[in-house]
């Protein structure tokens, strides 16, 4: 009976121990569904909350840099930007979370590019989105010139929840 009872003991300690390692993501990163990408150099970071608001409002939502997101719930919301960039390649990575298959896109628009139809594989939990069409969870920017470049994000889909943009400037 001891072995018994020291045995389930010893299981749920393993049990605890993967537990732990799941939360915590592969290497001690980030747990699944976390910001993927932090601020460094070379980095602009839009937190959505911040910018300007048009219908959509301001929601808590946990695991969000700065702790908020934009929440997307009718048609006409939108969120604008003017965000100085410097000449350069750019990443640009949308981090937003959808709750479901109709509820996971949004518009963005940056610069003079084209409107963009962006869609998180993430349900239910923060994950950068991916183009329509296309695999790679960032868009490519190339900016010609020092200066100020306007960004609009656009409503899609109901109860899309934005955290942030980050431009990301490639060596
Ligand atoms: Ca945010």
């Amino acid at each position: 009976m001891r072995t018994m009872i020291l045995f389930l003991v010893a299981a749920c300690a393993v049990g605890l121990l993967v537990s732990c390692e799941k939360a915590e993501g592969p290497e001690g990163g980030p747990a699944k569904g976390a910001p993927v990408v932090a601020a460094k150099p070379g980095e602009t970071v839009l937190e959505a909350e911040t910018l300007t608001l048009s219908g959509c409002k301001v929601a808590a939502l946990k695991g969000a840099s700065g702790g908020k997101a934009v929440l997307m719930m009718a048609e006409g919301d939108q969120v604008t930007a003017t965000v100085a960039l410097k000449k350069g390649a750019y990443k640009v990575v949308l981090v937003m979370q959808g709750e479901s298959d109709e509820e996971d896109a949004v518009y963005l628009t940056v610069g003079a590019g084209e409107k963009r139809r962006m869609w998180t594989s993430g349900r239910g939990a923060l994950a950068d989105a991916v183009q329509m069409g296309d695999e790679q969870p960032f868009i490519e920017l190339k900016i010609d010139k020092d200066g100020p470049v306007e960004v609009k994000l656009e409503f899609a889909e109901k109860n899309v929840q934005v955290d942030r943009i980050v431009f990301a400037l490639q060596d």
